[in-house]
């Protein structure tokens, strides 16, 4: 087996930082080793077959996106990364694993959702995988079913307050599966907006002419968003069932979460970096020659961006420091504005739903370390050890230790990363690069004062300078233990 020593960086955890040499052997981190160390009589340095200096860089565990959607069907069209693209692209931006979301729809049985997501991923990705549940047909059957995940590896499901005739669950099914959760340990995941209020609004106002993106957002107001997280807060507790909160934008969400959290109740929640960098009013101004105010269909994703003078990102900010949030996931769900955007042009309804961000989550949330917003550490524990220990992989996957995997990031806090499209749609080209298989960034100009050198998936060198060295099929299928977040 190949050996390899990662020398002469800073290695970050959660919880410190200290000068240390990283040896893998193989696929598995063996030791962290004092600088310069020697093992049993013998330089180490000497002795391995590959050494990569990280003087002056972070070495930390690669990241972990625990929220992804890779060719998800959505308003009649397909997420536009498949797992070979989105996984390379992950990996081009210093994560090691996702874990995506195995799709039940309505009136479909749950072990083909899941055995379709199965052969979507297998041999095709870079990175290691896992899967949470959809669930999206909550009846007897399903129900029966869900305890039967754990075995798969599969130990969180998730549920929609939103969609309503896609995904949708009502308050009588999602309490049904919480009793499920509560009883099976299995982590219930909840998109929390009310659909069926918000279907009505979105309505009225496409019959008011109010079509164009932005109205997305307005559709999709903060009380939507507050009003479902405070539902699925108290059937959570009334059932027993441990709750994660999935992309939280809306300040009044994170307070309800806290509320909850301060009574000692088993709820977390994750946002993104659309929610935390973007915002509504920067949707509205959007404009371009090809699109006009369509520019915005770039920015539609539920839960919609939010008012920056409301004061949404700063709280975004504000709650990863104190915790009300654990994590920082993407849902990474991209689409194309050709041919799939394009679907909504004069109803915004029609607009697919997301953003791509799997390549750019690491350099986004070291940003927030350039500028004082979160530590070195938190910004580890953000996107690499909390989704580990949340979703049940850590000690393989989220730290820094032997025995753990040899998913290691070597990052430049002097390097700079310049995001966006490779070339303007004239063709003239930009000098950025941009991995993921859109047509468009929602993140084009973003300057990133660092640079992810160096990427390792299970010991093998997958980026390095500029160069992409992995290939599809590298990444294995990840079976979960249970959360270790529940007492
Ligand atoms: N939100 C999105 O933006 N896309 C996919 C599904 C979702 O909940
Ligand atoms: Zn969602
Ligand atoms: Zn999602
Ligand atoms: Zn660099």
């Amino acid at each position: 087996m190949a050996t390899t020593l990662i020398k002469g960086g800073t290695v970050v955890s959660a919880t410190g930082r200290s000068e240390a040499d990283v040896l893998i052997d193989g696929e598995t981190i063996v030791a962290v080793l004092a600088p310069g160390s020697q093992l049993l009589g013998t330089d180490v340095a000497a002795s391995v077959d590959t050494v990569i200096d990280a003087t002056g860089r972070y070495v930390i565990p690669g990241g972990i996106d625990a929220h992804t959607h890779m060719q998800l069907p959505f308003g009649g069209t397909s997420a536009s990364d498949t797992f070979e693209t989105g996984t390379r692209a992950a990996a081009w931006g210093g994560t090691t694993t996702i874990i995506d979301f195995a799709v039940q729809t309505y009136g479909t049985k749950v072990q083909d959702g899941l055995a379709r997501w199965h052969d979507l991923a297998a041999g095709n990705c870079a990175i290691d995988y896992g899967f949470h549940q959809i669930i999206g047909g909550i009846d007897d059957e399903s129900l029966a079913f869900m305890p039967t995940l754990i075995d798969e590896g599969i130990t969180s499901f998730k549920l929609f307050m939103a969609y309503p005739g896609v995904f949708y669950s009502d308050d009588a099914q999602v309490l049904q599966a919480m009793q499920v959760s509560r009883d099976t340990g299995l982590l219930t995941m909840m998109h929390a907006e009310n659909g069926p209020a918000i279907d009505v609004l979105a309505k009225q106002l496409v019959e008011q002419g109010k079509s164009s993106p932005y109205f997305h957002g307005i559709a999709r107001a903060w009380q939507m968003e507050e009003e479902a997280t405070h539902r699925a807060i108290m059937l959570a507790n009334v059932t027993g069932a441990p709750l994660y909160v999935v992309h939280v934008s809306a300040k009044q969400a994170v307070e309800q979460l806290a509320a909850a959290r301060d009574k000692g109740w088993n709820v977390f929640g994750e946002t993104c970096p659309q929610y935390l960098y973007l915002s509504l009013e920067e949707q509205l101004g959007a404009s371009s020659e090809e699109w006009g105010d369509f520019e915005g269909a770039k920015w539609v994703c539920s839960t919609p961006l939010r008012s920056r003078a409301e004061g949404h990102q700063d709280h975004m900010w504000q709650a990863l420091r104190t915790n009300d949030l654990q994590m920082v996931s993407t849902d990474h769900c991209p689409f194309c504005m050709k041919d799939q955007k394009e679907l909504g042009l004069g109803d915004f309804r029609k607009i697919p739903n997301g953003i791509g961000s799997i390549e750019h989550r690491m350099d986004l949330m070291y940003q927030g370390v350039v500028t004082g917003r979160i530590t070195l550490e938190r910004w580890v524990e953000l996107t690499s050890t909390t989704p580990a220990r949340m979703f049940g992989l850590y000690g393989r996957k989220g730290v820094i230790q032997p025995g753990a995997d040899g998913d290691v990031v070597v990052y430049d806090p002097n390097g700079h990363t310049s995001i966006g499209l490779g070339q303007r749609p004239d063709g003239s080209p930009t000098g950025r690069s941009h991995h993921m298989n859109m047509d468009y960034s929602a993140w084009e100009g973003y300057e990133i004062d660092g640079h992810v050198d160096t990427v390792l998936s299970r010991g093998k060198v997958i980026v390095d300078g500029g160069e992409y060295l992995g290939s599809k099929g590298d990444g294995r299928y990840l079976k979960r233990g249970l959360s270790q977040y529940l007492v």
